[in-house]
């Protein structure tokens, strides 16, 4: 199949340079990649721009309500077994007012693949601050900065039970089209979250790592069964140790020759470390603060200025993109699905006839 049969003939509307126009694109070659017919798979989306994307793709699909989309696409992938169910969702439509629903989703391992549009703001409303912006970020709900603390997704993911977490950039398409394949592979609930820029409205949010020349050097791309290298020069590694105070583990950046240097396990079943490689950088997301320019530039301004490798030290350890978590456990789907066969094949009445025979009966 090729990417142009899942292209649907509809007018994009996201804005010029918005990152959903890259990850739109990729959905489209990891769905020819993928070979699932088009009319086995339905893309199913709350409200945002984010939101727009089943009007795009040759599917099945269905823009839902704010929030609403993962009820739905739960509702539909547990009633379709057969099919291929994909969610796309905003920051604001699956962390804010569809926040329970995510869980939830996540908890119940539902076979989604779920695309997280994260850009840390609500831009189809026109700019207000979302639960991913960083503390301190000025927007148009919060002129004097926000006082409240973000969400990191997967966080989140992983404390609900998530099976499967992958990160990728828009600017990235080689790791997302590897995302996105994988997501669908995974039987389960398939955590995608897809780093895109804002461009009106929170223009550079990821200029840290979605500069050409800094990616390297800010972040590392993980891939089952490899050695977790990153850099310009593919110098460094990382490895683990153990602090001998708290006894707490962190993760370390070595020389890539370090015989210390981990390999990628995205299979093992204990998150520890999964949650540590997924954390990696997340506390420049946490606050403006150390942030530099975010919250104080507008869409008139340029992109946000970030401090150099230089600047920010040589042992900073990178942003994790590429599938971090990816392990095996019953979905929700087969399970009710089971129950139901199993109660059907036990119950004495196999019609609604024989079942109301067996009933009371009133003639009214
Ligand atoms: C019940 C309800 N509440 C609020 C809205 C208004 N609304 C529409 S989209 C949106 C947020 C969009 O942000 P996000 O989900 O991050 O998607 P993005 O546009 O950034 O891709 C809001 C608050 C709505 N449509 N319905
Ligand atoms: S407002 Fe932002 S998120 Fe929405 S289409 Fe434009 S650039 Fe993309
Ligand atoms: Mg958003």
């Amino acid at each position: 199949m090729t990417a142009s049969e899942f292209k649907s003939d509809q007018y994009v509307r996201f804005c010029p340079g918005c990152g959903d126009h890259a990850i739109c694109m990729a959905l489209q070659k990891a769905m020819a990649q993928i070979g699932v017919p088009t009319h086995q798979v339905a893309v199913i989306s709350g409200i945002g721009c984010s939101s727009r994307m089943p009007h795009y793709l040759n599917t099945y699909g269905f823009n839902t309500i704010h929030g609403r989309g993962g009820a739905i696409a739960t509702g539909v992938k547990t009633s379709h077994p057969e099919l291929t169910v994909w969610q796309m969702s905003g920051d604001g439509d699956c962390l804010a007012i569809g926040g329970n629903h995510f869980i939830h989703e996540i908890r119940r391992n539902v076979d989604l693949n779920v695309c997280v549009f994260n850009n840390r703001i609500y831009g189809l409303t026109k700019g207000q601050y979302s639960p991913t912006s960083p503390k301190g970020f000025v927007s148009k709900s919060s002129p004097f900065g926000t006082v409240e603390r973000p969400f990191v997704p997967a966080q989140l993911v992983l404390g609900a039970g998530g099976t499967f977490f992958a990160r990728t950039l828009d600017v990235d398409m080689p790791t997302t089209v590897d995302c996105l394949v994988a997501a669908q592979q995974h039987k389960g609930c398939s955590i995608v979250e897809c780093l895109v820029n804002c461009v009106i409205f929170n223009n550079g949010t990821h200029a840290w790592i979605a500069d050409r020349e800094q990616r390297a050097e800010h972040s590392i791309i993980l891939k089952h069964g490899e050695k977790m290298i990153f850099g310009k020069n593919n110098d460094k590694g990382l490895a683990i140790e153990i602090d001998s105070q708290t006894f707490v583990p962190r993760l370390i950046v070595v020389p890539a020759s370090d015989p210390r240097v981990l390999v990628h396990d995205a299979h093992q079943q204990d998150p520890t470390l999964h949650r540590l490689l997924a954390l990696m950088g997340q506390e420049r997301n946490l606050e403006v603060n150390l942030s530099p320019s975010m919250g104080v530039k507008s869409s008139a301004q340029s992109d946000c200025q970030w401090p150099s490798v230089e600047q920010q030290g040589e042992g900073a350890l990178p942003i994790a993109l590429g599938v971090i978590r990816d392990v095996e456990e019953e979905t929700y789907n087969d399970a009710v699905n089971n129950q139901i066969a199993e109660v059907r094949g036990k119950a004495k009445a196999k019609t609604f006839d024989e079942l109301t025979a067996t009933l009371e009966q009133w003639t009214m």
